[in-house]
């Protein structure tokens, strides 16, 4: 069998840590190769686009970006719709959770005495929009209903993000307006698969 590694930085979150779960999920054996911060600077001009995660596959290539990883993993592993619209829409999903990073990112660099009003009002404001557009895709439980996806593991692990604390001033009440995107993080959380994967 093809020998996969898996680098991303060393904690459990993450974009590095769906693409983890993806293929713990879809039984690939991987290396899962920790990135320490020094290591980092050494390795990063090598990587395709100066970030993490990348996945490499003997005979194959080094493939970056998140969702590429999640794509790649899931077609292969009926971890993704076989459907070419139906792909497409959790493709559109999974850049509408990166949009939603991108447009976090310089709220969370506002170090000041706005710190913590920037942080509430993209709560209120731009995250609600966003939870709203993505709930409205939401079947139930999962994106496509009761199979899960590779686009359920990417939505999962950006809500764990902000209910498990990871951002001071946003919490698990931020989605409370959403009761499909509560029922797709608890089932996501409950799946075997990612319980086998914490325990
Ligand atoms: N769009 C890329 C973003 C990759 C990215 O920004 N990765 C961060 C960690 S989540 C990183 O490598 N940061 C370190 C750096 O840029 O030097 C993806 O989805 O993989």
């Amino acid at each position: 069998m093809a020998r996969v590694k898996l680098s991303y930085f060393d904690f459990s979150g993450g974009r590095g840590e769906d693409c983890r779960l993806a293929l713990h999920i879809a039984g690939i054996e991987f290396e899962d190769s920790r990135v320490q911060g020094p290591q980092w600077a050494e390795m990063k001009a090598s990587t395709p686009f100066g970030a993490l995660p990348v996945l490499e596959v003997e005979g194959a290539g080094t493939l970056a970006q998140s969702n590429a990883i999640l794509e790649l993993i899931g077609r292969k592993h009926d971890l993704h719709p076989e459907d070419v619209w139906a792909g497409a829409q959790h493709v559109a999903l999974m850049g509408a959770a990166e949009d939603l990073r991108a447009h976090l990112g310089p709220v969370l660099a506002i170090k000041d005495e706005n710190r913590e009003s920037a942080r509430k009002e993209f709560a209120e404001g731009k995250m609600q929009a966003w939870a709203s557009n993505v709930e409205a895709q939401v079947q139930g439980p999962f994106v496509a209903g009761d199979k899960l996806n590779v686009v359920d593991l990417k939505l999962f692990m950006l809500m764990r993000w902000f209910i498990g604390g990871g951002v001071d001033h946003i919490g698990l009440e931020v989605f409370s307006a959403f009761p499909k995107l509560k029922a797709l993080y608890e089932s996501v959380q409950t799946h075997p698969k990612v319980v086998d994967w914490y325990a």
